[in-house]
């Protein structure tokens, strides 16, 4: 398998905490994002929403991070990283889409990039638009985790979806400096994650494209 990844990328982050966890060897391709090397058209060829990350499989490529641990989960199935009962599943993915559906896009390159380009925000300005999507999505992320986070993850004692979506978007709270004090269940999830090998070899200073 190929992962066309980017370091500091928190959706290709989740893949390759997944393919950690499931011990699947990959090779990276990168993509500087920055440069704007995901908006060529030979990247264009391999996955036409211009996102990062891409999974190709053997030739069959595989957009949107959720979509692709999901095929992930259901090629190989062990370990499970959406529970065996509905119920469980629904609120994984739940969990799941409240980061990567409500707090990552907002905060996305793109946006912030049109934020300063075309509507002329400054950098405090941009961070600050930042730091309150963090805040505003982790208050409702810690709510959901503490009436029902009863083993040491985000759903029981083993690390799911809703985990590989937490600890990228942690990271980026980190670097953008937001007070995560607030956020206690989060952060207790957080660090039970990085105790894992596949959670820490997948973070952004440990890939080998990282500056
Ligand atoms: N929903 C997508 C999000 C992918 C995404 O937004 N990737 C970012 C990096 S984390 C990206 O490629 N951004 C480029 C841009 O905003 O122009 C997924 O889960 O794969």
């Amino acid at each position: 398998m190929k992962l066309h990844t980017y370091f500091r990328s928190s959706a290709a982050f989740r893949v390759r905490i997944a393919l950690n966890l499931k011990g699947l060897a990959y090779v990276p391709a990168f993509v500087h994002l920055p440069r704007g090397e995901h908006r060529a058209p030979t990247y264009g060829a391999i996955n036409p929403q211009a996102l990062v990350p891409t999974l190709d499989d053997g030739g069959r490529l595989l957009t949107q991070s959720l979509a692709i641990i999901e095929y992930l989960d259901e090629t190989h199935p062990k370990p499970r990283l959406l529970p065996g009962d509905a119920l469980s599943r629904a609120r994984v993915r739940s969990l799941a889409m409240l980061i990567a559906c409500e707090i990552h896009p907002v905060n996305n390159l793109r946006i912030l990039q049109h934020l300063k380009r075309a509507l002329g925000q400054n950098d405090e300005q941009v961070n600050a638009w930042y730091r309150h999507w963090i805040a505003d999505g982790f208050q409702k992320l810690e709510a959901e985790l503490s009436r029902g986070a009863t083993g040491d993850y985000c759903h029981g004692d083993a690390p799911t979806i809703a985990d590989c979506c937490l600890v990228p978007q942690v990271f980026n709270a980190q670097r953008y400096q937001c007070d995560t004090s607030p956020f206690p269940t989060v952060m207790r999830v957080f660090g039970e994650c990085m105790k894992l090998d596949a959670f820490d070899r997948a973070q952004p200073s440990k890939q080998p494209d990282a500056e």
